[in-house]
């Protein structure tokens, strides 16, 4: 990284400030976040990360976006917690094509202290494949985030999905300020965070603005900010809602890069609806991350081998695994050799 480019990092944005940086001409707002973006990743390195949805279906909660929850009839078929080594099988497939990260989800409220050992134990044997961890459960509570943690668990998943104003039209079975204790204990834990939102959900701009202002001033940036497009699902409230301008989409994808100079920014759901027109200008507003894979959870993504042919045509090359401190510098080399041998043989290298 080059010293002098580097902005400060802060954690003290105003609704003003941020509103201002959505204000800006679109050109001017693609430079000032590409500057901020080459002032600290490789532009042309993208991280790739798969989901598995580990349990589907019949949540109680009723996120209004959501094709899981159980009060919308959304034709979902439901499943009861995958076995281990169904997880870990989906998990080589992932690994042996080129995700660096395994991302599980489920449908649930919160984790039951029943389940925590079945969870416990996909965190070791996907570790053990040499991938990165995350995981996404709904609530914790700090023993069942020090439980995670003490497996191995790298990241964990919990966003707050839009501004404290707006929650409230988007969910009513959990608070805002729930969403926050999860966050709390997952840091106090010692794991990565991966927090953002969804837009696209009837939102005002000022909601980006403030979903965007939250995350900035937490104490510790995410190190991972999914930024979702609505998938919009028959059945679920938001079946219908307008479209949301590629621009405005794009512009909340710039301000996050902008706000949060070092964490990872992902082009998350809806890229499936989505032309290679708007990923490209996704990427060049600083996103850096994105789910590789067939299926989301429960819906589609774009095809694995559509994916290596944008990233082809873009000249981006898929981020190696970050080498982490608690790991011998010899393991750490049998897992880029891995990674570097499933990359080769799924990806177009553009350092080649
Ligand atoms: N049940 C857990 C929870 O909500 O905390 C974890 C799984 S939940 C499906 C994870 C995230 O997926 C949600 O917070 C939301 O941001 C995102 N999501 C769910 N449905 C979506 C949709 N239709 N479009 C875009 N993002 C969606
Ligand atoms: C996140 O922010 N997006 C992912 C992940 N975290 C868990 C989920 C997207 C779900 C899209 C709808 C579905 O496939 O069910
Ligand atoms: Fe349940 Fe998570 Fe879907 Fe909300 S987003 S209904 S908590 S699965």
């Amino acid at each position: 990284m080059n010293a002098s480019l580097a902005p400060t990092i802060r954690h003290d944005w105003t609704r003003a400030e941020i509103t201002a940086l959505f204000a800006l001409p679109f050109s001017d707002l693609m430079f000032q976040a590409q500057s901020v973006h080459r002032a600290h990743f490789n532009p042309n390195e993208v991280q790739v990360s798969t989901l598995c949805s580990i349990k589907t279906g019949a949540c109680p909660e009723d996120c209004a976006y959501c094709p899981q929850s159980a009060r919308y009839d959304t034709g979902l078929e439901r499943e009861k917690l995958m076995a281990v080594e169904k997880v870990i099988e989906e998990a080589k497939a992932a690994k042996a094509s080129g995700a660096t990260r395994f991302c599980m989800g489920a449908a649930w409220r919160s984790p039951k202290n029943k389940d925590m050992p079945y969870v416990t134990t996909m965190v070791q044997g996907v570790k053990a494949l040499g991938l990165e961890t995350c995981m996404t459960l709904g609530m914790l509570d700090e023993s069942q985030a020090q439980e995670l943690a003490d497996a191995g668990l790298d990241y964990y998943n919990h966003n707050l999905d839009t501004s404290p104003e707006y929650y409230g039209e988007i969910i009513t079975t959990r608070t805002y300020q729930d969403r926050l204790e999860t966050l709390a204990n997952v840091r106090k834990a010692g794991m990565k965070v991966c927090c953002g939102g969804i837009v696209g959900m009837g939102e005002e701009e000022n909601d980006r603005a403030g979903l965007l202002q939250q995350l900035a001033n937490m104490p510790e940036h995410p190190e991972s900010v999914p930024i979702n497009m609505l998938v919009k699902v028959g059945g679920t409230p938001l079946e219908n809602e307008a479209d949301l301008d590629p621009f405005d989409f794009l512009r909340t994808i710039a301000v996050a890069r902008i706000l949060m100079p070092q964490s990872h920014v992902r082009l998350s759901a809806g890229r499936e609806q989505m032309n290679e027109q708007t990923q490209a200008m996704a990427f060049l507003a600083g996103a850096n991350s994105i789910f590789y894979g067939e299926k989301l959870l429960t819906t589609p993504n774009p095809e694995a081998n559509k994916d290596m042919q944008l990233f082809k045509k873009l000249g981006i090359k898929p981020e190696a695994y970050e080498v982490h401190e608690d790991e011998s510098e010899q393991e750490a080399s049998i897992v880029h050799q891995l990674q570097e041998a499933a990359m080769d043989s799924m990806f177009y290298n553009a350092a080649k």
